[in-house]
């Protein structure tokens, strides 16, 4: 008898300490909600020191960012470094953590896990964007540009900025866009010429403009995620493939095809998005202060970006690679002219305004 009320009493405190938790736990904390959450309350991770300025005012948020490469590649590093412009600029008040190395899935389903606003930001390759937004297929085109400085003249005109806001159509917001060299074939196989490339199975980014182009070649065009490509070429699924020397390197798919034949078929630029959905629902302030630090965080990028050209160039040839120069480009130029007048109607205001910028 004597037992039974403590107990009782135990139940009935247990049970207000869970309610009075559970209260706590959906008041605060809430991290996607525009309401709520205004500046002073529990500011604990930022260090604010109580100088509040409009920047620490607002709804907190932790975001994540997709990122199909390694920590230390040259466009995660571009990632970190606008992460952490916005959460200086927020007084910590806007968090992103960035996922480097697919771990939140390969580049195309990352895209599609942002436009539904699954994930909140994604930096990727322009190639696989031309699924989801057509005009960004232009970058696929080969030879459409005379060299890095005209890319970036081209990137940072009126024309670039139209670009990055096509992507509202397609469920994004464009931010920024980062430097990615030129593409090159490499092949398990001797490449000494254009012509050993005839017959041969090259994986491309997934869009159909690298299909046009391989068909072009006389090669026969295998799309699949970049994270396939090392055992693809390792048991001979494929034979070839093409990228720039920072991810011939760190993707190591320079062990496994170790002829390069510098052919610099494309420019194909990296671009930073954000989910559509996530973007409206920020009030405009954060819209500038994220859209700001992209942009700021550029020219970071492309100094680590040149940095790591060269030493993924020095670190395959020290490996072993055989690069052969192509010294005379007008018969490449000649061969993919198809694939320009398949798409010159299409893409004709782009390559205008590529063309303006040369
Ligand atoms: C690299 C891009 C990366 C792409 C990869 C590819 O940086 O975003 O995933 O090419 O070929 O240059 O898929």
């Amino acid at each position: 008898m004597t037992k039974k009320h403590p107990r009782i009493w135990t139940w009935f405190i247990v049970s207000l300490i869970l309610v009075v938790l559970a209260a706590c736990s959906s008041g605060g904390g809430n991290t996607s909600s525009s309401g709520g959450n205004t500046s002073g309350s529990g500011n604990t991770s930022s260090g604010n020191t109580g100088d509040n300025n409009s920047a620490s005012d607002g709804p907190r948020y932790t975001f994540r960012l997709a990122e199909t490469h390694p920590a230390e590649y040259p466009t995660t590093l571009g990632d970190r470094k606008f992460a952490e412009l916005v959460n200086e600029r927020t007084n910590g008040r806007i968090t992103i953590d960035v996922f480097p190395s697919a771990q939140l899935g390969e580049e195309r389903a990352a895209i599609e896990q942002v436009q539904l606003g699954a994930i909140e930001f994604t930096r990727v390759s322009t190639g696989p964007m031309a699924e989801f937004n057509q005009d960004f297929g232009v970058f696929s085109l080969p030879y459409i540009f005379d060299d890095d400085d005209h890319v970036w003249r081209f990137l940072l005109s009126d024309a670039g900025d139209a670009l990055l806001d096509s992507l509202q159509g397609s469920g994004f917001q464009g931010l920024a866009w980062y430097s990615s060299g030129s593409r090159s074939f490499y092949s398990s196989k001797p490449l000494n010429s254009i012509e050993d490339l005839k017959g041969m199975k090259i994986r491309v980014q997934e869009n159909q403009v690298n299909i046009a182009l391989m068909d072009a070649l006389g090669a026969s065009a295998t799309p699949m995620p970049y994270g396939e490509v090392y055992s693809s070429l390792q048991t001979g699924v494929i034979d070839a493939a093409e990228n720039n020397y920072p991810s011939y390197y760190s993707s190591g798919h320079y062990e496994v095809a170790p002829y390069m034949i510098l052919d610099g078929h494309q420019r194909v630029p990296e671009v930073l998005i954000v989910s559509k959905t996530v973007w409206d629902k920020l009030s405009k302030e954060d819209q500038e202060i994220i859209r700001q630090s992209a942009i700021d965080s550029i020219a970071y990028q492309r100094e680590k970006w040149a940095e790591y050209e060269k030493e993924s160039e020095t670190m395959v040839r020290a490996a072993g690679s055989v690069i052969t120069e192509v010294t005379d480009i007008k018969p490449w130029q000649e061969a993919v002219k198809p694939v320009i007048d398949q798409y010159r109607d299409k893409y004709a205001d782009i390559l205008a305004a590529i063309d303006a910028a040369r």
